[in-house]
């Protein structure tokens, strides 16, 4: 079993629709264990970055101009194949397709309002956590309630 960490961030959409806590909600019903957390307007360099991967696409310009449109909930999760969890919860890009039961499938009809981002591997996680946040801002903590979640690894 591996443990791992996903930079999860609750969209613009998302924040204005009052969804920060069910989101929060789902992920720590799962089982995840929230390690930071932050209400932040990005700036367009830091969204840019975030998004560099889909830099040649048509939709970017309109991405980055969502994703500052207001303040976003960055976060990190800590939990076994904290990635794919996440990426589970959260559902298809497309909340037209998101299956029901997903955080996009049951809140969301958009492709670019999506509501929620999940980091999609571990090393796309790692540069994420690094972008959004500061080493100091990550807290090491344990829960009692640990051994109930999952078998030791
Ligand atoms: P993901 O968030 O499910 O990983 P990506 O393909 O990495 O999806 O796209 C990043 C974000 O860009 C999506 O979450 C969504 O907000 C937006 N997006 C993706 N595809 C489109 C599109 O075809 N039109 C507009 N926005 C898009
Ligand atoms: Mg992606």
């Amino acid at each position: 079993m591996t443990i791992e960490r996903t930079f999860v961030m609750v969209k613009p959409d998302g924040v204005q629709r009052g969804l920060v806590g069910e989101v929060i909600r789902r992920l720590e019903r799962k089982g995840l264990k929230l390690v930071a957390m932050k209400l932040v307007r990005l700036d367009r360099a830091t969204a840019e970055a975030h998004y560099a991967v889909h830099r040649e696409k048509p939709f970017y310009r309109a991405l980055v101009d969502f994703v500052t449109a207001g303040p976003v909930v960055p976060m990190v999760w800590e939990g076994p194949s904290a990635v794919e969890v996440v990426r589970n919860l959260l559902g298809a890009t497309d909340g037209r397709r998101a299956a029901p039961g997903t955080i996009r499938g049951d809140y969301g009809a958009d492709i670019q309002m999506n509501l929620v981002h999940g980091s999609d591997s571990p090393e796309t996680a790692a540069a994420e956590i690094a972008l959004h946040f500061r080493p100091e801002e990550i807290v090491e903590w344990s829960r009692t309630l640990e051994a109930w979640l999952h078998e030791e690894g």
